[in-house]
């Protein structure tokens, strides 16, 4: 795959424009906010493919790249998913969740109806790539797949904040459903399922407050 090295073309920036950058993403990414009623008004398929593009920029373990994103718009199967979902948490929400789990849950209003899985307009299914199947039907691993996948979904999550458009990080659980729904293949398995589009007119989100830098920050070395 690799085909040797090349040059890098790295420009540095002076340090009052790498501030005012830093800051001003900063600025931008504080108003991400996960929301859970959408708009059914239709976005363009165009941006959801570019989105896919950012996500598709990730790091990954050795360059494996372990991450398929499906993206769902077809009626029929939001459908299934929805009702597939809503099965699962149906059981999460009455007996497999902890009592401690459902109080951390109850500031966000959540439970075992999962409307937003039809309303919005896309779905995205991420899948991680466990393993891949060579030509002679051999097995290779894949390396920090989750990490990698992470990071891919993290970026897919910004560039549709980017795009002026609203997310939800959701895990109905389990998800091998979505295996079956979406006919996937063995070396790839659920990992997170994020619908996209744009909030419903009176939307509201739980008002959270995000930890400040003191709180996540340890610096070693500054004076
Ligand atoms: N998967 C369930 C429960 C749930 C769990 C966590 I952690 C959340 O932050 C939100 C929900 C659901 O989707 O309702």
């Amino acid at each position: 795959m690799g085909r040797g090295f090349r040059p890098l073309g790295h420009q540095r920036l002076e340090p009052e424009e790498m501030l005012r950058r830093a800051v001003e993403f900063h600025q931008v990414m504080d108003r991400r906010r996960s929301v859970r009623h959408f708009s059914s008004d239709p976005v363009p398929p165009e941006v959801m493919h570019e989105l896919v593009r950012v996500a598709g920029t990730a790091p990954s373990g050795a360059h494996k790249q372990p991450w398929t994103f499906c993206l769902v718009s077809d009626p029929v199967l939001k459908r299934k998913i929805r009702e597939a979902a809503e099965e699962e948490e149906y059981t999460n929400y009455h007996g497999r969740m902890s009592e401690e789990w459902l109080k951390d849950l109850q500031a966000f209003g959540t439970d075992h109806h999962k409307p937003f899985l039809e309303t919005a307009p896309y779905l995205v299914v991420v899948f991680k790539r466990v393993y891949e199947v060579m030509p002679d039907g051999t097995k290779r691993n894949n390396y920090y797949v989750n990490e990698s996948v992470g990071l891919a979904t993290g970026m897919l999550l910004a560039a549709a904040h980017l795009a002026g458009l609203v997310t939800l990080t959701h895990t109905p659980s389990p998800m091998n459903f979505l295996t079956e729904v979406l006919g996937r293949p063995a070396n790839e398995r659920p990992f997170l399922l994020i619908p996209i589009g744009y909030p419903a007119t009176d939307c509201q989100v739980p008002d959270l407050e995000r930890k400040p830098l003191d709180q996540i920050l340890v610096t070693y070395g500054e004076d």
